[in-house]
This record gives C-alpha cells, sequence and structure tokens, in this order.
C-alpha cells in the first residue's frame, strides 16, 4: 500500500477522541503553570476540543470527566459540542479526590464508602444516558502504600461486587472500561495495576466489559504492543489512552519520547483487527503542562495518524514471505523500511483532498483563535486537572 488512493480509505477510518482535562492547566506538584485564555467551563473546553477537529479531521469526539464536567443540563453541552461539529465520548469516573477515598473507593472496607462510590459510578451512567456516551472509563486510584496496611485479596473480591454493581446499571448499548496503572498514587500495591487484573476484573463482569490500555501505565521495558496482541485476541482491547512516558506517568504528548513504539503498537492493533473496528476507541489522555493546549493535541493526533500512516505501509505480503522463510533480517527489513517512510507530504496530500488545511498547526495559528479566547476568557477561574 504505497500510494494515497490506497492509504485514504484506511486513514478516514482514524477517529481519535480528546479528553477535555487537556484543554485545563496542568502541571506537578511543584508548579501548575496557566495559559491566557484557558477554558473556564466544559463548554469552553468543548470549544476548544472542537478546533483540534476543525484543522485535523480527527477528533470528532470529546472525554467528560466527573465531577470535573459537572454541568445543570447535559443536553446543552451535548447541542453546544454538535453544533460546534464534535460529539460528547466517554465518561471518566473520579473516585480519587474526596477525603472519604483516602484508603480506597470501590475496594475500601467500610460499606459507607464502597456505597459512594458506586453511587458516584451510576451517576456516571445517568449522565451517558443523557450525553450519548457510550463508555464509562473507570481508572481507580484504590492501592495501598505499605505491605500489611490491608488485605489484597479481600480489596479484590470487593472490588469485583462493586463493579458488578456498577455494571448490572451499564446500558445494553454501553460498556464499562477498566483502566489499569502500575502505581501511582499508591505505592506498595494497586488494586488494578497490570492488563492481567484488568482482564480478570472484566472477564468476571460480561461482554460489555473491556480493558482500557493507558499507554503511560507500565513499567519500564514493558512490551506494550504484547498486551495490544493480547487482548485484542482474548477480544477485551476496549480504549486506548494515549500518551508519551520517559519516565512514570508523564502524560505528554504521545509519541514524543517513542514513536517506534507508537508505530508498533499501532501495527499490532491494525493486526490484530483493532483498526477501523469501533470496539477499539482511541483516546488520548495527556496534559500540556507547559506547552500551548490546542496545538499541543493537535500535535498530538497527528502522530497518532503519521505512525498509523507508516504502519498501514508495511508490506504484508514481504513480512509474511520473509517469516515463512525464517528469514529475521529480511522481516525486520519490511517492518523498519516502513517505519522510517516520512509519510508528512503524503498527509499533507491527503488531508487537501479533504479540503483540510496541509499544515493544520500553522492554519490553526494563523487563525487568531488562541488571541481571541485570551481576549475573551477574563475573569471566572480558568479549568484545571480537578476543576
Ligand atoms: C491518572 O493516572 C489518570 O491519568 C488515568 O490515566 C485516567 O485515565 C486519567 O487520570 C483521568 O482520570
Ligand atoms: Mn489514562
Amino acid at each position: 500500500m504505497t500510494n494515497l488512493a490506497a492509504l485514504a480509505p484506511e486513514l478516514d477510518k482514524q477517529a481519535i477522541e480528546l479528553p477535555s482535562w487537556a484543554f485545563g492547566n496542568s502541571g506537578t506538584r511543584f508548579r501548575v503553570f496557566s495559559t491566557p485564555g484557558t477554558p473556564r467551563d466544559p463548554f469552553e473546553k468543548i470549544a476548544d476540543a472542537a478546533q483540534v477537529h476543525k484543522y485535523t479531521g480527527l477528533a470528532p469526539t470529546v472525554a467528560l470527566h466527573i465531577p470535573w464536567d459537572k454541568v445543570d443540563d447535559y443536553s446543552v453541552l451535548r447541542k453546544h459540542a454538535e453544533d460546534l461539529g464534535v460529539a460528547l465520548g466517554t465518561i471518566n469516573s473520579n473516585t480519587f479526590q474526596d477525603e472519604d477515598y483516602k484508603l480506597g473507593s470501590l475496594a475500601h472496607r467500610d460499606d459507607r464508602i464502597r456505597r459512594k462510590a458506586i453511587d458516584h459510578h451510576l451517576e456516571c451512567i445517568d449522565i451517558m444516558d443523557a450525553t450519548g456516551s457510550r463508555d464509562l472509563k473507570i481508572w481507580l486510584a484504590d492501592g495501598t502504600n505499605y505491605a500489611g496496611q490491608d488485605e489484597m485479596r479481600g480489596r479484590q473480591d470487593r472490588m469485583h461486587e462493586s463493579l458488578q454493581e456498577i455494571y448490572a446499571r451499564i446500558g445494553e448499548n454501553q460498556r464499562l472500561v477498566l483502566e489499569y496503572k502500575i502505581f501511582e498514587p499508591a505505592f506498595y500495591h494497586m488494586d488494578v495495576p497490570d492488563w492481567g487484573t484488568s482482564y480478570a476484573q472484566v472477564a468476571a463482569l460480561g461482554e460489555r466489559a473491556t480493558v482500557c490500555l493507558d499507554t503511560g501505565h507500565h513499567a519500564p521495558s514493558t512490551n506494550i504492543e504484547f498486551i495490544v496482541m493480547q487482548l485484542l485476541r482474548l477480544g477485551k482491547l476496549g480504549s486506548f489512552d494515549f500518551n508519551s512516558r520517559n519516565y512514570a506517568d508523564d502524560d505528554l504528548i504521545v509519541g514524543a519520547a517513542d514513536p517506534f513504539q507508537l508505530f508498533r503498537i499501532i501495527n499490532e492493533v491494525i493486526v490484530g483487527g483493532g483498526y477501523g473496528n469501533p470496539d477499539v476507541a482511541f483516546m488520548l489522555d495527556q496534559c500540556h503542562n507547559i506547552e500551548d493546549k490546542i496545538p499541543g493535541q493537535i500535535r498530538s493526533v497527528l502522530n497518532v495518524q503519521e505512525m498509523t500512516a507508516r504502519a498501514l505501509l508495511i508490506d504484508r505480503e514481504a513480512l509474511e514471505a520473509a517469516q515463512i522463510a525464517g528469514d529475521v533480517l529480511a522481516a525486520n527489513s519490511v517492518f523498519m523500511d516502513a517505519f522510517y517512510t516520512d509519510v508528512r507530504p503524503l498527509l499533507a496530500e491527503y488531508r487537501a483532498a479533504k479540503g483540510l488545511p496541509e499544515d493544520p498547526t500553522a492554519a490553526f495559528l494563523a487563525s487568531g483563535y488562541l488571541a481571541q479566547i485570551a481576549a475573551d476568557r477574563v475573569g471566572g477561574t480558568q479549568a484545571g486537572w480537578g476543576a
């Protein structure tokens, strides 16, 4: 697949969901820097997200985070999004920013706190009904900091029971997606630390429960594309949270640290039938601590598109022939040839043919939108990772 005519229909299948929180201020525990024009509410976050879609054609949906993105009337927010050419996507729950959750949420020993956490998820599903969202994404901060602090088996059992109650409320056309993370905020053990645990938990729930793979949530050197292959093989890869990491859960622009890893991951998605498959959602989970947020999101979706185009260019026949022949170096060469192909001119041509700017970043920067929001959004409180 080397020419645009062959590649275009495949590229057309790509849709990447943006996180509403990427448009708010974020930072580290040392400092959160603000930018002029940062959204003050979910409406402004969606307006910014719509800019990314306008210039790239790649990001038709926006994920919300509850309670950060709570509004009085979700039909108004939904209409606002639709008027701007995007739709509301995944609903992310949040059981990690309330005093009650210090020792956990869905796995907590205390019935009252578990009840509160379950009820929060039921409320999220009510919101999904109003927004038309398909996926409830659950990431749990539950875990312990010290050996002996709590009994790990009991926590696993309670988490299962809590998830069962939430899953029972998930609609026919909705899904529960359980994300895992190796560490943080808990430093001794997390209750959902890895794909195996997430898989075991969702498999025990039923068909409409799947795993979310966040690319920043593994130990260094983990072969993430192997996990992609395995989850696809098991029919349980529900979604990706794409981002890039150098050290821990850095949440940097996807593809920034290791574009080759992103290429390998997308290759496995293609090989495993996950590309262009509505069962596998491509999402970003990123924060822009020092760079401008909208151009940061534009760069992110373009990085995913570039690595997808390269992965689509792999000469599958030549690769298989080399594999069958046991020709290790020839197989690797076929793989690397595609990775080393500069697809940027091809993608510029692709965009032009679709009536999109050849250079989305330049077109966005020239539009004056950043100056406009800086001038318009005066007063109020800028949204942050937590508001
Ligand atoms: C926390 O680590 C986290 O980054 C998870 O990846 C979630 O997906 C995200 O926050 C939003 O809750
Ligand atoms: Mn995530």
